[in-house]
């Protein structure tokens, strides 16, 4: 990022944590901690894989703006908003990470769409993520198949990716 704007920003948010941090956050370290994350594969017929993670910011406001794999060629953020009661999915080009909160991406809301994937069920691969201020992370998420978490299985009426037959 821009040396200055990075600068900018540093004031904004040592501003902001010293109105935002209170006794009941602790900060048990620093920068982005990933957790839960996992790839479900595409579906039968379908060459499109999920992954969701959960990422906690305990560092400096940050924005996760990509995220890169040997498994995808193409691979980009979404979310799903509702239009007229019909959840749709699109395309986000980051996803804001305050600092002291817990971002979730699961079913129904942001995901990771890893298009043309090679993901086989079993299997496990790895994750980059590039943050416009922290240190890109590289983690390794397993392949498993959808609804096989319980926050998953609560949520499973709002994952559709175009899927025509459920069998
Ligand atoms: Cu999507």
């Amino acid at each position: 990022m821009h040396p200055v704007f990075k600068t900018l920003t540093a004031v904004a948010v040592s501003a902001f944590a010293l109105s935002a941090c209170n006794a009941e956050h602790t900060h048990s370290g620093e920068g982005i901690e990933i957790s839960n994350a996992r790839i479900n594969p595409p579906l039968p017929g379908q060459t499109t894989a999920v992954a969701f993670m959960r990422l906690d910011n305990h560092g400096d406001d940050d924005r996760l703006l990509s995220i890169s794999t040997p498994a995808s060629g193409r691979v980009e953020l979404h979310t799903h908003t509702e239009d007229g009661g019909v959840m749709k999915m699109r395309r986000v080009e980051g996803i804001a990470l305050p600092h002291g909160e817990t971002i979730d991406l699961k079913p129904g809301s942001y995901h990771v769409m890893m298009f043309d994937a090679d993901a086989a069920l079993g299997d496990e691969t790895v994750l980059t993520l590039d943050f416009e201020t922290a240190e890109d992370l590289t983690i390794v998420a397993p392949i498993i198949m959808r609804g096989t978490l319980a926050e998953d299985k609560m949520n499973k009426g709002d994952m559709d990716h175009g899927s025509h037959t459920k069998k």
